[in-house]
């Protein structure tokens, strides 16, 4: 009879991760565990049967009309069965929402981004509206402007999926998705007092959704980012239409491609001013917080679901004699992305509790503050980049299987590619690693989250990797103190000093929650991580020669 292989199966996304297991087992409130297991098991099984329905749905994409049969404008677009399903999961089971709810106080972060990692990766890459949601929800509480927050916040932040809205962030224009400072669209206010946008947004991804934040400049402000304002613009009047926006083309991405990311006009568009017409930039960054966390948990999840079928296909596929799970260099493989894996989970969910201290008043607020303001970024552009190569690894460990399309391997890799350029790239990032770092005591903040985590994992079988972790942060402390005079050799090793710095986080983190884990009888998985995790190597930290950069670039 001939041989036909197996496809690989999703398991249950809950109990198949050790590293959130143990991660809330520590740090929920006990009262909560019990509770909080049960939900997010049972998300783990709504997983398995979304997988077999993500598979279904490949091949659906988004649509734009722009005509009706009469000849109106109408710019109408559908999304994919999938898409319309992850709506009302989304707001069911509170993937925005469980933030906002008080329940669990400085803990409902935690709650709410363990749901998006279990969740999120079923969902055809939903967590793109939902994290701008999210941000715009934090931005308006920061705004202090008492009459959108009682208006949006409610419908951004309710688990009724009738009531749910969505938003959107426009900050992208062609001038340019990093330098914003240059954006060309402009808001004048009409004979009524009303501002109107006009200009056009390049990289506008959640068209479907109710509302959006974009940065616009005042007519007569000054150039540069201070002169932009933030407002906020509802996209359709109450038939349905939009409202004085043309939606010129979806974009034909390599991934993301359930995403309807489109090229907006704003031909006079109404919207309300959000704070001062003016430090728009700054008025957003809330909203950069919140997005580049989701960034990071989307890049851990997709990393658990790239893991999870690599893992699954080893356990069904035979070559050689043997499952490759049982050969030693497949194996070897992949313990080398579990590893990573681990490491970018503690980095991203350390975010995550930052933040979610930052919400709840709690005494240690300044110090949080400077933490995550240097924490974030970092976390954002390293684990985007473990995400890309975990998935390209994961992919090819599947081999020919993982390069056709119909298995719904590819997208893991075409997905995980956005991570590092949205939301900031990985350059764009490490430069704001170091504005982050250049205000007082952030740098000294970082080094004592190392160093707290490595003086906790106390067990000989970690002394390597804390050994290795205090070496790398001691390496870019000593580069910097080098480096902060000479503004070219900083600004060329701005990446390899932040990717550094990263990995000792990373590594730090691992070993704590090893240390953790085997005191609490969780078994060495996490302290085997955290050696592997080392191995994999931590510092890159070296200086080139502008001069050998110039004749190679
Ligand atoms: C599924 C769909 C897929 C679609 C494909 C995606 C393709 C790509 C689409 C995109 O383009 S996504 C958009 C990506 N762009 C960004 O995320 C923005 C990247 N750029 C930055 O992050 C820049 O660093 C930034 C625009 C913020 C710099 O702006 P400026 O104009 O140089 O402002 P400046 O003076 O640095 O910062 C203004 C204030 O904000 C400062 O405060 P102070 O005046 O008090 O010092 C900064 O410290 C503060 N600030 C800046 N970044 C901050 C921040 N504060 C907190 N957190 C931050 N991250």
């Amino acid at each position: 009879m001939a041989f036909f292989q197996e496809p690989p199966r999703l398991g249950n996304q809950f109990d198949d991760d050790p590293m959130l297991r143990t991660w809330l087992a520590r740090f929920l409130p006990p009262m909560e565990v019990g509770d909080i297991t049960a939900e997010l098991r049972g998300l783990g099984d709504l997983t398995c049967e979304l997988y077999g329905k993500q598979l279904l749905d490949r091949t659906n994409e988004p649509t734009l009309t722009q005509w009706d049969a009469w000849g109106n404008r109408i710019d109408r677009i559908d999304v994919s069965p999938l898409w319309v399903e992850a709506q009302v999961l989304a707001a069911k089971h509170g993937m925005v929402a469980a933030a906002y709810e008080p329940r669990l106080r400085e803990h409902a972060r935690t709650h709410q981004f363990a749901i998006v990692h279990v969740l999120g990766p079923s969902l055809d890459v939903y967590s793109c509206p939902l994290a701008m949601t999210d941000g715009a929800a934090r931005t308006l509480l920061g705004s202090g402007n008492q009459a959108l927050i009682e208006r949006f916040v409610p419908l951004l932040t309710t688990r009724d999926p009738q009531a749910m809205w969505t938003s959107g962030q426009w900050m992208t224009e062609r001038t340019g998705g990093s330098d914003v400072s240059q954006s060309e669209t402009v808001a004048k206010q009409d004979a009524s007092g009303q501002w109107r946008l006009y200009g056009t947004k390049w990289f506008t991804s959640a068209t479907a959704s109710n509302m959006a934040l974009t940065l616009a400049r005042p007519e007569g402000n000054p150039d540069g980012s201070r002169g932009l304002a933030l407002f906020l613009v509802e996209l359709r009047d109450a038939d349905g239409r939009l409202r004085d926006i043309e939606v010129n083309r979806l974009k034909d991405k390599l991934g993301t491609r359930k995403v309807p990311t489109a090229e907006l006009t704003l031909a006079g568009t109404p919207a309300t001013l959000v704070g001062a017409p003016g430090d728009g930039v700054r008025a957003i960054t809330p909203m950069l917080s919140v997005t580049r966390t989701w960034n990071a948990v989307s890049a851990v999840s997709g990393m658990r679901r790239a893991l999870a079928l690599a893992g699954d296909f080893a356990r069904r596929r035979s070559a050689f004699g043997a499952l490759l799970v049982d050969k030693p260099l497949h194996a070897d493989t992949l313990a080398g992305l579990e590893a990573e894996y681990a490491g970018a989970f503690c980095l991203a969910f350390r975010s995550v509790q930052l933040i979610g201290s930052l919400e709840h008043d709690g005494a240690t607020k300044d110090a949080d503050e400077r933490l995550s303001r240097a924490l974030i970024p970092i976390a954002k552009l390293l684990t985007a980049k473990q995400a890309v190569a975990c998935a390209s690894e994961a992919i090819e460990s599947c081999g020919g299987a993982g390069y056709v399309e119909d298995t719904g391997l590819p997208r893991l890799l075409a997905d995980a590619q956005v991570l590092p350029i949205w939301e900031g790239t990985t350059n764009v990032l490490s430069l704001d690693t170091l504005r982050a770092l250049g205000k007082g005591g952030a740098l000294a903040s970082i080094a004592h989250e190392i160093e707290t985590h490595c003086a906790a994992a106390t067990d000989a079988g970690l002394a390597a990797p804390v050994a290795a972790a205090r070496a790398a942060l001691a390496h870019a402390t000593a580069w910097i103190g080098e480096a902060m005079t000479e503004p070219e050799r900083l600004e060329a090793g701005a990446r390899r000093f932040a990717m550094t710095l990263g990995r000792a986080l990373e590594l730090a983190l691992l070993a704590g929650h090893a240390q953790w884990c085997q005191d609490h009888g969780h078994g060495g998985r996490t302290a085997a991580a955290a050696r592997r995790f080392m191995a994999n190597g931590v510092d890159s930290i070296d200086d080139h020669t502008f001069a050998d950069t110039r004749l190679l670039a």
